[in-house]
Order: structure tokens, then C-alpha cells, then sequence
């Protein structure tokens, strides 16, 4: 079996053209066959080299087996000029597509039909026309590849929908910690509200019991200065003569009382409360800054307020943490139709050159238990893998795993080009993709035994 490596043209374009050409020049694709047309002169017919038009040939001295043009271009079907890999020998293929074959082949007593299944590589027949055969073997292998493509494509359609899930997983958790940070600010603002609000009633309150205070100060201060008056009148007027031990007592207590009365200092309540608001003016006219000004200089006496409220902040600087990780996920590099996300997490296991491998798509790759490295960034088809253990004198391991597409995820190799530094090939659905006509050619191979 020979791999078929056919330069590809459309089959279609090539069945318009017609190889039964009275001009056809060996070797030559039929679109090209105006660079060979004869030139006229007495008679005969001449022709110069493409590259070196300066020199004129006869025409039959083209395909003549012997070199004359410098650029070869007088022998593009005979071997005799120098090999030059710009310059290929064409094989029309009738009912396939068309090859170019390098030079040197033509004419080495080998039927090259990976390219020429028309034979006509070969002079005098020595290659009979396959083109019939190998289009049947290309056109059952065509159905094969495409039958188990439409498997692959079915399985990395079942990742991308994983994937595309995954993603609406995300957006509605992040929708869901948007909403609650969002309630959770308002609440804050509103709670701060609601002590603005108590502060103002327990002002008022504590404003109507410093009256009805002072208006009972005042009540007792008629109350004392009345007793006071009438104990006087007692002391002044009283008949020492009359001996009463009773009364005596009392004067003395009340003498004793007049000595040791401490002074009252007459506290000035109104013009105070006037200061008060006074100052509340000047703080600002708005409602908001009028309480915050007390609310600021109490702050420190309402310690369980402040702890609440730490909490409070603590919590909300866990949600914003959570958004940003999870807006740091939506907008990671996940390929194409985010499908690696499907495959985010999946382990696959393998021993190979005497170690066990584990690797992680997409998180991390071990050794037995040496760590090989954490997932860095998908490139392509390749995942970059860092920052592993570092080696006995050497760099700290790394790698990179090239995805291959098959239908299951599987280690296939593992190589250490570079010491500590690995190349892992791991077989998975996702990097499928729909095989164009040539990579269908490019993997073709004849089988020869039913030619
Ligand atoms: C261990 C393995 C090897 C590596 C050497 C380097 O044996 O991790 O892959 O080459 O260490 O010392």
C-alpha cells in the first residue's frame, strides 16, 4: 500500500478539459498547453524556452529526451533535465484527479499510480490505466471516512451542547450574585436609613424628656423653697424656753442643712438646646447629613451596629470575589463554540514508557505523583501545561498535550524531547472536524492487491 499523494485539482474542472488534444504535449496539464504552441516560420514550427526565450528549438526537440532550456522547461515529460521540485510531471487521470509527479519518476520502469493512476508516468504501455479501479477503492473509502466522521461529529456535537450548557450555567450564576449583590447594597443603604430614622425619634424623645425634666426640676425647686420657707419661719420663731427636744432636733438639722447645702449651679438648658441646634443648622440642610453628623459622632457607641456591619461588607466582598471569577470563566479561551469546556476536568489515565500518566484536560498532568504541570492556556489544539515539579538539575517539568481527534478520550503517547519538558498526544472528539476532499485524498491509500 502506497500513500496516495495526489496534488488535488477539482475533479470537475479537470473533466472539462479534454485529453484527446491534437496539441497535447507529455507531461503538460491541457491549461498549459498554450505555453507550448508552435511558432511558425517557412514552413517549420519552432518554439523557445519559457524561462530563456532567447533560445529557439525546433519543436520536435521538445520532450526529445535531452535537456536544451536551462529552466527545463523544453523536457516536461521526459526525465532529462536536472531534478528541480518546482517542475512536475502532470498526469491527467481521467476519471480521478489529476497528479503531478516529480520528474526523476517518469520513466523509471515504476507505475507510480499514487499519482499517475493513468500510467502514462510509464512510456509504451508499461502501466495500463487504473484510474477506474483506484476511483472505486477512493470512492468506498470516501463513504467509510465519511460515515465514521458523521460518528465523530455527532459525538463532539453531544460536547459542544455539554459545553453551551456549561456556559448558561455560568450566566445564570451570574445573574443570580449580580441580583443579590445588588438587593444586598440597597439593604445596607436602607438599613443605614432605618438607624438615620431611629436616631432622629430617640433625638425627639430624648428632646421631650429634658422638658418634661426640666419642668419637674422646676416643680421640686417650688416644692424645696417652700419647706425651706417654712422650716425659716420655724427657726426664727421658736420658744427656746419651751424645752421640746423634738423641734429643737429639727432646727439643729436644719441648721446643719443650711451650713452644708451645696450651691446649685443653674444649668442653662435653653440656651444649650439652642446651641445644639444651632449647630445641627450649620451641619448642612439636608436631611441625610444633618443625621449623619450624629450619627458619625455616636458611630463608636453603637459597637454591635459596627460588627453587623462588617460582617455586612465581608459578605458582599465575597459575592463581588464570586463575580469575578465567574466573569473570568465566561470570558477564558475555550476554542471554537467553547467546546473544551465540555472536557474541562475529564481524566485520562494511561501507563506508558514504565510510568502511570494521569493527565487532567485542562487542570493538571501527573507522573505516577510527580506533578507535570498545571494547565496554563489552550492554544489551538494544543494545551500548554506549567509550573510542574522541578527536576533533579533541571527546569521545573512542563508540557504540552496535542488533541487528536477520535472518538474517546485516550492517552496515545507521551515523549520528553527535552528533559522534563513532555509532549503528550491525547485522542478526543472535540478537535473532529468535517474531512475536506483533501484530507480525504491525503489519507487515502490504494490497495494494490485489488488492482
Ligand atoms: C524522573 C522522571 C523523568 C525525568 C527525570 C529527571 O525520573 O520524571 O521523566 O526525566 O525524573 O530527573
Amino acid at each position: 500500500m502506497m500513500k496516495l499523494i495526489a496534488a488535488v485539482a477539482l475533479l470537475g474542472a479537470f473533466l472539462a478539459v479534454s485529453g484527446d488534444s491534437s496539441e497535447a504535449v507529455r507531461g503538460i496539464d491541457p491549461l498549459k498547453l498554450h505555453l507550448y504552441s508552435p511558432i511558425e516560420e517557412n514552413g517549420q514550427k519552432f518554439w523557445r524556452c519559457i524561462g530563456d526565450p532567447e533560445i529557439k528549438l525546433r519543436y520536435d526537440q521538445i520532450n526529445d529526451d535531452y535537456c536544451d532550456c536551462p529552466d527545463g522547461s523544453d523536457e516536461p515529460g521526459t526525465n532529462a533535465c536536472p531534478y528541480d521540485p518546482s517542475r512536475k510531471f502532470f498526469c491527467l487521470n481521467k476519471g480521478f484527479f489529476p497528479g503531478n509527479l516529480e520528474t526523476f519518476k517518469v520513466d523509471d520502469g515504476v507505475c507510480d499510480y499514487d499519482i499517475c493512476c493513468d500510467g502514462l508516468d510509464e512510456s509504451n504501455g508499461l502501466c495500463p490505466d487504473k484510474c477506474n479501479e483506484i476511483a472505486a477503492q477512493f470512492s468506498q473509502y470516501s463513504h467509510e471516512v465519511e460515515e465514521n466522521s458523521k460518528r465523530l461529529l455527532a459525538l463532539k456535537a453531544r460536547l459542544e451542547d455539554k459545553a453551551s450548557k456549561k456556559v448558561d450555567e455560568i450566566k445564570k450564576k451570574l445573574e443570580i450574585l449580580k441580583h443579590e449583590l445588588a438587593h444586598r447594597q440597597k439593604s445596607v443603604k436602607g438599613s443605614k436609613k432605618t438607624v438615620v430614622d431611629a436616631f432622629s425619634a430617640s433625638i425627639q424623645d430624648l428632646a421631650q424628656g429634658i422638658n418634661e425634666a426640666k419642668s419637674a426640676i422646676g416643680q421640686h425647686d417650688i416644692t424645696i423653697k417652700s419647706l425651706e420657707g417654712i422650716l425659716n419661719k420655724m427657726m426664727e420663731n421658736y420658744n427656746p424656753n419651751f424645752n421640746d427636744l423634738a423641734v429643737k432636733e429639727a432646727i439643729n438639722a436644719f441648721q446643719d442643712y443650711i451650713s452644708n447645702k451645696a450651691e446649685v449651679v443653674q444649668v442653662d438648658l435653653e440656651s444649650k438646646l439652642e446651641k445644639v441646634a444651632h449647630q445641627a443648622g450649620t451641619v448642612g440642610n439636608s436631611r441625610d447629613s444633618y443625621f449623619s453628623h450624629y450619627y458619625n459622632i455616636v458611630r463608636d457607641y453603637f459597637t454591635p451596629e459596627e460588627i453587623i456591619n462588617e460582617e455586612e461588607d465581608d459578605q458582599l466582598a465575597a459575592i463581588q470575589q464570586d463575580i469575578g471569577i465567574y466573569e473570568e470563566r465566561l470570558n477564558r479561551n475555550y476554542g471554537p463554540k467553547d467546546i473544551l469546556r465540555a472536557v474541562e476536568g475529564t481524566w485520562v489515565s494511561q501507563s506508558l514508557n514504565g510510568y502511570n500518566y494521569k493527565v487532567g484536560l485542562l487542570t493538571s498532568i501527573y507522573q505516577e505523583n510527580t506533578l507535570i504541570g498545571k494547565f496554563e492556556r489552550a492554544d489551538g489544539n494544543t494545551l500548554h501545561y506549567r509550573h510542574g515539579n522541578k527536576c533533579w538539575n533541571g527546569p521545573q517539568r512542563s508540557a504540552v498535550v496535542e488533541l487528536v481527534c477520535g472518538p474517546e478520550h485516550h492517552v496515545l503517547s507521551v515523549q520528553e524531547p527535552e528533559k522534563c519538558a513532555y509532549v503528550f498526544e491525547v485522542m478526543t472528539p472535540v478537535v473532529c472536524h468535517k474531512f475536506s476532499q483533501e484530507d480525504l485524498l491525503s489519507g487515502f491509500e490504494i490497495d494494490y492487491s485489488r488492482l
